[in-house]
């Protein structure tokens, strides 16, 4: 059985659906989990999300041991993160770094991740779409065979 794909997400996505609709769509996360798990029918996959850092963080290490790859939306710790980076730089395998929102078009506080110096690719600006998206990339990365969408 290939190691699982781990799904990770960050501070206040547990408020999905509800949080800024305008921002980040109605989409609740355990719909997105949902559209996760069929973008990978019968693969090991973890979802996850906390709003704590140093628990981010130990998912990251477990990942280094159990995991094949990680797609991680972290949220606001993206842009304050060094400890965040520090425990991806450990991971072996593909990391895909993924937003909601278009964060480059946000903010000024919005444009400098931490993450994306050591992530394999970046997505931002799909809505709930990008998880199945990544999904199906992180598939591609690990040179699985994926579910075609019939
Ligand atoms: C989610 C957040 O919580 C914000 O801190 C980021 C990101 C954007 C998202 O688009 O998924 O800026």
């Amino acid at each position: 059985m290939a190691k699982r794909i781990y799904v990770l997400n960050g501070p206040n996505l547990n408020r999905l659906g509800l949080r800024e609709p305008e921002i980040y769509g109605r989409t609740t996360l355990s719909e997105v989990e949902q559209m996760c798990r069929a973008a990978a029918p019968g693969r090991a996959l973890d979802f996850r999300q906390t709003n704590k850092e140093f628990e981010l963080i130990d998912w990251i290490h477990e990942a280094i041991d159990e995991g094949s790859g990680i797609i991680i939306n972290p949220a606001a710790f993206t842009f304050t993160s060094i400890a965040l980076l520090d425990a991806l730089k450990m991971f072996p395998g593909p990391i895909i770094e993924l937003h909601i929102s278009n964060i480059h078009r946000r903010e000024a506080y919005y444009h400098h991740s931490y993450v994306s110096k050591v992530a394999t690719a970046v997505i931002a600006g799909l809505g709930a779409n990008g998880y199945r998206v990544a999904v199906a990339a992180m598939q591609d990365l690990l040179g699985e065979a994926r579910a075609h969408p019939a």
